[in-house]
C-alpha cells in the first residue's frame, strides 16, 4: 500500500519535471502523513504565554502555531481540514509570546508550521507548501499559467483585509464608516467581476480552490462587519453573496468556523486594549459580551 503510494506520487511529480531528490522527499512526506494511525495528541486550546514550557513535539508530527481568531491562521486550517492532514495546534498569546515560540517562528507570526526540523510560515507560503507536498484534493491549478492567474487574484484582497483590521480599534464614527464601506465595496467589486468572468460556482472553478480559502476567513467575519458598520456590504455584490452561501456548506469551512458572537467578543477585547485570545473557552465570553 505504502509502496503503491510512493510510486504514484513519484510518477505524478515526475510528470511535473521536478528533481528526483525533491520527488522522493515529497513522496516520503506524503506517505508519512498517511502512516498516522490517529491524529496527533490534541493540546489544550488555551494560548501559551511567556513563562510557559513548549509542549514536546513528537517525531513526524505536523504542528501549527496558531491564534484562534487569526484569519491568516484560518486560511491554513482550511487547507489542513480540506486535505484531512493530521496535525496538532499550539495556540500562542500574541501579546505575551513565549521565548520558545520566538526561537521557532522567525518573524514571531502565526501561522507557522513545524515538521521535524522544517519551519514554514505565512499563510500563503504554508498553503502552497501543503498543497505541493500533499497533492491529493489539489487546491492550486497544475497549469502554471492558471496558477499564476489565481495568485494574481490574491493581491487585491489585501486592501479589504487592511480596511477590516481597522475594526480592531472599536466602533468607527459615521464618517469613518462611510469611508470604510466605500473602500470595502471597491475591493469586493474586483471579486464580483472575477466571478462574473469565470462564470463558475467557485473561484477555483467547479470545486473550491486555494483562492476560495484565501478569501474565506474575512467572509466568515462579515456579520461582525454588518453589526459594526450598520451596512451589509454583500447586498451590492450578488454573485459574491451566492458564493458566500455556497462556501458555508464546505466541510473545511464548517470545521474551522467560530460563532459571530465569539468574533465580536474577541474584537471588543482587542478594542479595549486587552485581546483575549481565549475568548469563548471560559466565562470571559459572557464578561466581554456584557460590555458590548
Ligand atoms: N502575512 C501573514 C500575516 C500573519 C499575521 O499577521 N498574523 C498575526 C495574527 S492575525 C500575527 O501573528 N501577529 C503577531 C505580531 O504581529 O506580532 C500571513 O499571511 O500569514
Amino acid at each position: 500500500m505504502i509502496l503503491k503510494q510512493i510510486n504514484s506520487s513519484v510518477t505524478l511529480l515526475a510528470r511535473n519535471n521536478i528533481s528526483l531528490a525533491t520527488q522522493v522527499t515529497r513522496a516520503l512526506t506524503k506517505t508519512c502523513a498517511s502512516c498516522y494511525a490517529t491524529m496527533p495528541k490534541a493540546l489544550p486550546e488555551k494560548a501559551y504565554s511567556q513563562g510557559s514550557s513548549c509542549p514536546p513535539l513528537a517525531q513526524d508530527t505536523l504542528r501549527m502555531y496558531s491564534m484562534r481568531f487569526c484569519p491568516y491562521v484560518q486560511r491554513t486550517r482550511l487547507v489542513l481540514e480540506h486535505k484531512q492532514i493530521p496535525h496538532q495546534i499550539v495556540n500562542i498569546n500574541l501579546m505575551s509570546k513565549p521565548d520558545w515560540f520566538l526561537d521557532i517562528a522567525p518573524l514571531g507570526l502565526v501561522p507557522t508550521l513545524q515538521y521535524n526540523d522544517r519551519i514554514v510560515y505565512g499563510s500563503e507560503v504554508c498553503n502552497d507548501y501543503l498543497d505541493a507536498i500533499y497533492p491529493h484534493k489539489a487546491l492550486n491549478p497544475s497549469d502554471p499559467f492558471l496558477f499564476a492567474q489565481q495568485r494574481q487574484h490574491r493581491d487585491p484582497f489585501t486592501k479589504f483585509e487592511l480596511t477590516l483590521l481597522k475594526l480592531r480599534r472599536g466602533f468607527p464614527d459615521d464618517e469613518t464608516k462611510k469611508q470604510m464601506v466605500s473602500k470595502l465595496l471597491a475591493s469586493l467589486e474586483y471579486y464580483e467581476n472575477v466571478l462574473s468572468t469565470i462564470d463558475k460556482p467557485f473561484f477555483g472553478g467547479a470545486e473550491v480552490g486555494m483562492l476560495d480559502y484565501h478569501l474565506w476567513p474575512w467572509f466568515e467575519r462579515l456579520p461582525v462587519l454588518t453589526v459594526m458598520l450598520g451596512y451589509d456590504v454583500l447586498s451590492d455584490v450578488p454573485l459574491l453573496r451566492q458564493w458566500e452561501e455556497r462556501m458555508q456548506d464546505d466541510n473545511a469551512v464548517r470545521a474551522t468556523r467560530l460563532p459571530t458572537k465569539q468574533h465580536l467578543a474577541y474584537l471588543a477585547s482587542h478594542a479595549a486594549g486587552k485581546p483575549n485570545f481565549d475568548t469563548g473557552l471560559d466565562n470571559t465570553l459572557t464578561d466581554v459580551q456584557a460590555k458590548l
